[in-house]
């Protein structure tokens, strides 16, 4: 073999985009659509990204299916339908690879490779990318559409290398699937994928054993199939739906509350309580009087109407007293949405062990123990203790910037950017919906799309006015830190130990990453710097006779 062979030239291209998630496959089409040369590159062997490696049994969206999708094409809205009003997994799967398939997405796709590393060469402005399989890229710009939970993690519990039976991460789960039929089965984490899990598992299992450290606010799905009449209004209504949505805090209509819930009878409180409880709609509970997020006597009257749902539900009075969230607001932490939870453990093989009072100790080679010395023997162990979120898929790669800085060392404090969007020091650098844009607390379509249109914008923008390189400034970053931070601290969102704030990971800088202002109020935010020429930017123009990229010389087809 030459020496060449050993290291391929790389492939030399316009743009990078990591990921074939939501993010990565309408990206790929919009700058595609521009006449940029794109590639993605996918660590999974096919696209879908969350909704490709979340396949636990229950998995399944909590915002409704007909807002959980593309507003993009009218085409692709008109003929796709969905078959539920909260999807499952493998629907919305089937839906990102029609999607994939129906733009001709495929033939720019590298499936089954991983970003090692990727590093900024300040001389020629350009990103050299490096990936597990030993290709390597060299484009203009990098786009990290690598999702806000697509770093799952397992904690360090001691021992968990000498348990004998199978191990299983909600986000890792098997393509084949597992039967546990007939085993004893413990789980980890009562978060989103905790409660969905839950009761899939204790209809397969001999004995289920839930450990639980944090009691979550959750709400029944009350998931049905879509109705002929909902399915032809979904597709009646869609493109008013979609506009509502675009200018709405967080991307689904909904109506604007009017209403303090302090201003309102009892009465009148828990008939509103119970209509979106019926609903399954944890956003519109949490959206339905407008100091809930805001006041914390408020917060109570919704926190109190649902701990006492969970004494009408579970039979027996200390498993309801251990299931009953306290101490942090509720929505603080991200509210579930599950079918047959808490109700699962009125069943006789489900058993609640409230870690919060005896932590765990360690994995035995047949079970886990806590610390009071009780034994739990077990099969199999199902993680499903969640992310490192937002930041977790951006640090645990070697991203250098300028003067070899890494990514990692920069957000050692916490992820500083400049509208979620990009980081200084990280030229031709974007980031689908980032630390310190709305993201997670928004129907993240509607905010992946609203990402995706305006990175596409900026890239066209440079190349027709011949810039080499966009960065955020140091100044407009640390202004936009504060900004994202004074706008969480009026709200009752840090009074969670949520993912939201990092509170998960142990040694996680604490830093609230969610901008909360609403979706709409940051897209005028973002269209405003882009009309004004990319303010808070640096912008550095292609030195005069330096060859032109590909980007520079290219119009769209
Ligand atoms: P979450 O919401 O982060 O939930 C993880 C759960 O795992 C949560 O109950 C944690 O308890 C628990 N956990 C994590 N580490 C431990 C240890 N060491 N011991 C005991 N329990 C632990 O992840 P999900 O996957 O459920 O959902 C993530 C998001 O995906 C969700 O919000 C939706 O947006 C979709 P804790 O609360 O930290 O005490």
């Amino acid at each position: 073999m030459s020496h060449q062979d050993q290291h391929p030239a790389p492939n030399k291209l316009d743009v990078v985009v990591v990921g074939a998630g939501f993010a990565g496959l309408y990206q790929l089409h919009r700058l595609r659509g521009q006449g940029f040369d794109v590639r993605i590159i996918e660590a999974g062997d096919g696209v879908g990204g969350t909704w490709y490696w979340n396949r636990y049994p229950g998995a399944r969206c909590d915002v409704r299916s007909v807002d959980y999708s593309y507003s993009f094409s009218p085409e692709l809205e008109a003929e796709w339908e969905w078959s539920e009003k909260y999807a499952a997994q493998p629907e919305i799967l089937r839906y990102l690879e029609h999607v994939a398939d129906r733009f001709d997405l495929r033939r720019d796709i590298d499936l089954g490779i991983r970003l090692t590393a990727a590093t900024f060469d300040e001389t020629s402005g350009r990103w050299m990318i490096e990936t597990d399989q030993g290709g390597r890229y060299d484009a203009q710009f990098l786009i990290m559409a690598t999702g806000n939970l697509s770093s799952s993690r397992i904690p360090d519990i001691p021992g968990l290398d000498d348990f004998h039976g199978a191990r299983l991460h909600t986000a890792q789960w098997p393509k084949e699937g597992i039967d546990l039929t007939g085993r004893r089965v413990g789980v980890i984490g009562t978060g989103s994928s905790g409660v969905q899990v839950i009761p899939e598992l204790a209809a397969q299992a001999d004995h289920v054993t839930v450990f639980q450290r944090t009691p979550a606010f959750a709400l029944p799905a009350n998931n049905r199939p879509l109705t002929g009449e909902e399915k032809r209004q979904a597709h009646e209504r869609a493109e008013w739906r979609r506009n509502a949505a675009r200018n709405s805090s967080f991307g689904i209509d909904l109506p604007a509350p009017q209403y303090k819930a302090l201003e309102v009878d009892d009465a009148e409180r828990r008939a509103t309580y119970e209509s979106y409880w019926d609903d399954g709609a944890a956003t519109a509970l949490m959206l339905s009087y407008r100091d809930l997020l805001y006041d914390r006597e408020a917060n109570e009257t919704v926190a109190e109407f649902l701990r006492d749902k969970i004494k009408t539900i579970v039979d027996d009075p200390e498993t309801a007293r251990a299931l009953t969230p306290h101490g942090f607001p509720f929505g603080a932490k991200r509210a579930c949405v599950g079918t047959n939870y808490p109700a699962i453990y009125n069943e006789p093989h489900v058993d609640l062990v409230d870690v919060g009072a005896d932590p765990i100790d360690r994995f035995t080679a047949t079970g886990l123990r806590t610390e009071s010395g009780t034994e739990h023997p077990l099969d199999a162990i199902v993680f499903a203790t969640g992310f490192d979120a937002m930041t977790g898929a951006l640090t645990s790669v070697d991203i250098r910037g300028r003067e070899g800085v890494l990514l990692r060392d920069k957000w050692s404090v916490g992820p500083h950017n400049f509208l979620g969007v990009s980081t200084s020091g990280f030229p031709n650098m974007f980031i689908v919906t980032g630390p310190g844009s709305p993201s997670v607390l928004s129907n993240v379509v509607v905010s992946i799309e609203q990402h995706v249109d305006w990175i596409t914008r900026c890239l066209t923008f440079l190349r027709d006015h011949r810039i080499a390189t966009i960065d955020a400034s140091a100044g407009s970053e640390a202004d936009w830190v504060r900004q994202v931070n004074e706008a969480a601290a009026r709200t009752l969102y840090p009074e969670g130990n949520s993912w939201y704030l990092g509170a998960n990971v142990p040694g996680k800088p604490r830093v609230f990453m969610p901008y909360v202002r609403g979706l709409n109020h940051y897209s005028r935010i973002c269209d405003e710097i882009a009309e004004r020429g990319y303010d808070g930017f640096v912008l550095a123009p292609r030195p005069e006779g330096a060859a032109s990229t590909k980007a520079s010389s290219k119009k769209p087809a």
